[in-house]
């Protein structure tokens, strides 16, 4: 281990082998005094949140992803779908703690047209100018593409003429295909999330990518998965941040599997700073793994706590174990408890 700790401390990037004989073998202590110095390199002590609000217009989906407990059938009970007008009023009702971003995804529903999708993007736009709008993952834009027979440059195109302002790195699970082909088969390959991706990047938008961990997938796969995001970057260098998610298995066909350990997250968290050398942020998103994580963490590598995230339902539902949103003030100090500064990106 001694060779690819010294690799670390000069800076130098770490082969795949190197990555996987890390998560494997290192100690959780070591880990994290690596990564936390990398992170302190490129962040100093500040530690990142915006003040958002998750807005999922439906969860009406035609896939059936095995991880999934959020989405549902058309009429099945518990579906539901959002009109444009119940978008602007979750938007409304939240305008007093001055939203800078609205996190927008749903499933891949069958039904909905695309004015559905261009007006909701406009409507946002004319009545809160100044809120970024961060929307669709890149396999809703691939469905969207392929439903309404466009390429997937124009819809990314129409929806950035309207207002899109990113996209979120949902979708990305983990983007080897044994795996992908396991838990959410239909969803697509790998290559055509990471190409939605780079097509995304080629015409200016800046985008996420997340990495749900915890189920099948093995150490191998995780790096693997982020090999292929470290590629990507090299190439167009459009992503801003890294999350890795943490797989919560209630009402979900892995119902019988156990939550992702403390020891597990923090060891991704740090692997994640130190694997992916070309990646600016690397989130905590305390809803997957809990605030008391979340705070640990900034001390394992991560530099960013996402945000207030007000009313999210795809954890809620797959028996998530953190509150639904914090506000700014206990966000805040969450942060400087950790010894941080809190800084409002
Ligand atoms: O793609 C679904 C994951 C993702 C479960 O871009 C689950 O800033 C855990 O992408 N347990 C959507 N995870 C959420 C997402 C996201 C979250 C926060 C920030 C950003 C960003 C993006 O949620 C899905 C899937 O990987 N997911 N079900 C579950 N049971
Ligand atoms: Fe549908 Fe997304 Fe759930 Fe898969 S993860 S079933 S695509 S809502």
């Amino acid at each position: 281990m001694e060779n690819i700790y010294n690799k670390i401390k000069q800076n130098k990037r770490l082969t795949i082998e190197e990555g996987i004989s890390l998560y494997k073998n290192a100690d959780l202590i070591t880990l994290g005094q690596l990564a936390n110095a990398k992170r302190e390199a490129l962040h100093g002590n500040n530690t990142y949140y915006v003040r958002n609000l998750h807005i999922d217009y439906s969860n009406i989906c035609a896939l059936s992803c095995k991880f999934c407990a959020y989405s549902r059938k058309s009429k099945e009970e518990g579906g539901f779908e959002l009109s444009i007008e119940d978008v602007l009023n979750k938007i409304r009702k939240h305008a007093n703690h001055d939203i800078q971003v609205v996190h927008i995804v749903g499933g891949h529903h069958p039904k909905l047209p695309y004015d559905y999708y261009l007006n909701m993007l406009k409507s946002i736009k004319e009545e809160f100018p100044k809120i970024h709008i961060r929307a669709f993952t890149a396999c809703e834009i691939n469905y969207l593409s392929k439903k309404f027979g466009f390429t997937e440059e124009k819809v990314l195109k129409d929806f950035m003429a309207c207002g899109l302002g990113s996209l979120p790195g949902g979708g990305a699970e983990i983007l080897v295909d044994n795996v992908r082909q396991e838990i959410c088969g239909p969803k697509g390959s790998s290559e055509t999330w990471l190409s939605t991706h780079r097509l995304a990047h080629s015409l200016g938008l800046k985008t996420n990518v997340t990495m749900l961990y915890g189920h099948v997938e093995s150490l191998e796969d995780r790096i693997l998965h982020m090999s292929k995001i470290r590629d990507l970057q090299d190439e167009t260098k459009g992503f801003t941040s890294f999350i890795p998610l943490a797989f919560n298995p209630k009402n979900t066909f892995f119902e019988n599997l156990d939550y992702t350990t403390g020891h597990d997250n923090l060891r991704t968290i740090a692997i994640s700073r130190l694997f992916l050398d070309n990646i600016p942020h690397i989130k905590a998103y305390w809803v997957m793994s809990g605030m008391a994580m979340a705070q640990i963490a900034q001390h394992f590598g991560a530099d960013d706590l996402h945000g207030t995230v007000i009313e999210e339902h795809i954890t809620q539902m797959a028996g998530g174990l953190s509150p639904q949103e914090f506000s700014v003030l206990e966000l805040t100090r969450h942060i400087e408890g950790a010894g941080r500064e809190a800084v409002e990106r």
